[in-house]
């Protein structure tokens, strides 16, 4: 790609640009193709990902339910927007826009949409009365601040962030005014919060919750690569101060966790459906074989050997365990999905060193110690 370019007279799209997000990016609207979109027992349904944008909403559902809003209860379901899930029937009769966050709310007739992050956190605050002053005065700072924020992120995100780490090509010129509207921006925060607690003032409010899953995580670190460095971020004070203080919030935890589909397992709420999910249904929890499951599998090697069925069998056991470790495994191990030059008993050693392996500590020895002794081949 040169940087020497001179536009035609008519734009044309070229697929595949070779920036990160070439394959979901288009210049027309609407779906790609038919699928309807999951509804769970709540009358909220979330259909999102954690994004900045995404984020801001679970937080606030999630300090709603705090608050003892029992009405905020909601699902939320993944929307993979690099897997263009966004571009689905159902996903844009919620929103024409194809962008995560997306809202329905069941609890009234007819069931309302709600998109685009900012109507739905101001939705949201006016349906429970929380989290926005009521006085005209402090509610129109509140405001004030999330329009702000609305109308500042994109020079963040879809600007700085995307020409200083997503860019297939370093452009001094576009990283230069990016940085400089971002530094401004920062300042600008940095400023307001040297002589107020919260953006809205004294009140925590949707301004915080919109403005911490950007900037806040701009100075923790937590974007754009080594941006905190770049940007020297730590250096407005005030705006660390701040974040420190909303990041230590239970609620602010839970909501980023939620519809998490990277970083650390422990970390991972993919969907949420119910308060207890984040102690039982985080991704670590769902990717770890039980004790039981490892038993059941050594049994039934031992009375059926490894044999398509068992091959199937393996399959499902993994989908609920080592999913990730399974198919490393199996790509190794096999070709074009049939077991390779191996055969399946040498195969299902290795699977299964690799497996009880993983397992190490006392709860697991006799376990991999049993599966050793069945297929005494080590694992490389
Ligand atoms: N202004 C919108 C922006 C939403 C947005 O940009 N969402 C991104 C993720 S952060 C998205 O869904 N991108 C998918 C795409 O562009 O196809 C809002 O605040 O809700």
């Amino acid at each position: 790609m040169s940087d020497d370019y001179t536009p035609p007279k008519v734009w044309t799209w070229e697929k595949g640009n070779g920036g990160e997000f070439a394959s979901i990016n288009r210049p027309i609207a609407g779906p790609t193709h038919e699928k309807e979109l999951p509804i769970g027992k709540h009358p909220l349904q979330l259909y999102s990902l954690a994004t900045p944008n995404g984020q801001k909403v679970t937080i606030l559902l999630e300090e709603l339910l705090a608050a003892g809003h029992t009405g905020a209860e909601y699902d939320a379901w993944l929307i993979q927007i690099g897997d263009g899930d966004q571009f689905g029937s159902g996903f844009v009769g919620v929103n024409p826009n194809s962008k995560i966050p997306a809202l329905m709310d069941h609890s009234v007739s007819p069931a309302l949409r709600v998109f685009e992050s900012g109507s739905i956190l101001l939705y949201l605050a006016e349906k429970f009365g929380a989290f926005l002053p009521n006085d005209l005065p402090a509610r129109t700072q509140a405001l004030n601040w999330l329009f702000w924020q609305m109308g500042s992120a994109p020079f963040l995100g879809g600007g700085f962030g995307h020409f200083f780490h997503y860019a297939p090509v370093k452009i001094k010129y576009a990283i230069d005014r990016y940085t400089m509207e971002v530094k401004r921006q920062m300042d600008v925060l940095d400023r307001h919060l040297a002589d107020n607690r919260f953006m809205a003032g004294t009140e925590y409010s949707i301004a915080d919750m919109a403005i911490f899953p950007w900037y806040g995580r701009i100075t923790q670190g937590g974007a754009y690569g080594d941006a905190v460095t770049f940007l020297d971020a730590k250096t407005y004070k005030n705006v660390v101060r701040w974040t420190e203080e909303i990041a230590a919030r239970p609620a602010v935890q839970r909501g980023l966790m939620v519809n998490r589909s990277s970083g650390e397992l422990s970390g991972q709420l993919r969907e949420r459906h119910d308060a207890s999910d984040f102690e039982t249904m985080t991704q670590d929890k769902l990717e770890r074989l039980t004790r039981k499951d490892v038993v059941d599998m050594l049994s039934y090697l031992e009375q059926h050997g490894l044999d398509e069925e068992l091959y199937a069998q393996l399959h499902h056991f993994s989908l609920k365990g080592e999913k990730e470790k399974f198919s490393r495994t199996r790509q190794y191990w096999s070709k074009d999905g049939e077991i390779g030059s191996e055969t399946n008993r040498d195969f299902a050693a290795r699977l299964y060193c690799v497996v009880a392996g993983h397992k190490r500590g006392e709860e697991w020895d006799d376990i991999a110690a049993a599966a050793l002794r069945l297929y005494p081949l080590k694992a490389d």
